[in-house]
């Protein structure tokens, strides 16, 4: 093997994991509006299209453990680099103009620990299953109730224990009730400058 070719997979070897450090679809926007203003964005951050099939919203309303609802994805794919939005069927029409899925079942507020599922699997969820958190689940800067909660842009991977303390402050954003000027569109930083730094420092000492 020449040295070109050395480098090239030496750079592909060494750089090529921090580019796909997001490896599964997860919730970026939750909005629980007013009356039937409700809506989830899901983003996809692979560098891969994701067939939908395997995936499924569960909702788990007023501290239960038994899953309520249950919503099948209409369409195929989410493209990397995309979301999928889906509103409640009643909310109003400056919400369903950015639904790409509605439904009479997108039906919680505030209480209710929304799941993310692959094949049963959690893959991000909200709130916690079992707990009732009384009207929301709250933390110092907001609550799930009443507001558009963005997913922060460090992200890079949902939260798959849907049985642990729920703290909304951790990994999310709060803003004004029937905020809806963040659909449609999601981006996250999960290529880290620092990862990048170390890994050309010692992809630099492989090829010296
Ligand atoms: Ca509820
Ligand atoms: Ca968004």
């Amino acid at each position: 093997m020449n040295k070109a070719m050395l480098f090239v997979t030496v750079l592909i070897l060494t750089v090529g994991p921090v580019w796909a450090q997001t490896t599964d679809l997860f919730i970026s926007e939750y909005i629980e509006g007013n009356s039937n203003n409700k809506a989830l964005e899901i983003f996809n951050g692979t560098s891969d299209d994701i067939d939908l099939g395997p995936y499924s919203l569960t909702i788990y309303s007023n501290g239960s453990s038994t899953p309520g609802q249950t919503i099948a994805f209409d369409s195929a794919s989410i493209p990397a680099g995309g979301t999928l939005v889906l509103v409640n069927s009643f909310a109003a029409p400056d919400l369903l103009a950015f639904a790409n899925q509605t439904s009479n079942n997108l039906t919680f507020n505030g209480d209710d620990a929304v799941l993310l599922e692959k094949s049963g699997q959690v893959v991000d969820c909200i709130g916690t299953v079992g707990v009732d958190p009384g009207y929301f689940w709250s933390c110092d800067d907001g609550n799930t109730q009443n507001q558009t909660l963005r997913r922060k842009t460090d992200v890079c991977a949902g939260d798959t224990d849907s049985s642990d303390t729920f703290d909304v402050c951790q990994e999310w954003v709060f803003f004004a009730v029937d905020t809806f000027d963040g659909l449609n569109q999601h981006t996250n930083d999960c290529g880290s400058v620092g990862n990048k730094t170390n890994r050309w420092g010692t992809l630099k000492a492989i090829y010296r």
